[in-house]
């Protein structure tokens, strides 16, 4: 199995809520290791440019005010199969379709306002970790 790097977000939802400790403590107690972290008020056109692969749904306007209505923590999570594994513990983007036990079952209140945002697939996880964190905040260099 391959140690993969994703990118996770706690919502602005999660964030008001105080959720951001329970939802770490989900991540490290499954193995998904946190490697960088930080909160962060995103604005309007970051939050477009973030969720750019969306600009056609109807949901897009919506999700951006969303995305910008108070700080999100943005973290990077490492481990084994780290995308797939993050995605099954915050369980379907609907928490009414969600497994019980997962992160938008126990914290969102609805289909947006989810709680959570995990990458999709290794190019994904790329790009999205470069959006926010630099080689440096990802401790990636030679520290001898
Ligand atoms: P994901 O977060 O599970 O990967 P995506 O389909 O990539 O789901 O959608 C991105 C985000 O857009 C969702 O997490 C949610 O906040 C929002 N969203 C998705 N579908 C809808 C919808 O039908 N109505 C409102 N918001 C939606
Ligand atoms: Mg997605």
């Amino acid at each position: 199995m391959a140690i993969e790097r994703t990118l996770s977000i706690v919502k602005p939802d999660g964030v008001a809520a105080g959720n951001i400790g329970n939802i770490l403590a989900i991540f490290e107690k499954n193995g998904l290791k946190l490697v960088a972290g930080k909160l962060i008020w995103l604005n309007r056109q970051k939050a477009r440019e973030f969720y750019a692969v969306h600009k056609e749904r109807p949901f897009f306007n919506s999700l951006v005010d969303f995305m910008v209505s108070g700080p999100c923590f943005v973290s990077v999570l490492e481990g084994e199969n780290a995308i797939k594994k993050n995605r099954e513990l915050m369980g379907a983007t609907d928490p009414a379709k969600a497994d019980a036990g997962t992160i938008r079952k126990l914290y969102a209140t609805g289909i947006e306002k989810n709680a959570v945002h995990g990458s999709d697939a290794v190019e994904t996880a790329k790009v999205e970790i470069s959006h926010f964190f630099s080689g440096l905040e990802l401790n990636d260099y030679e520290r001898s």
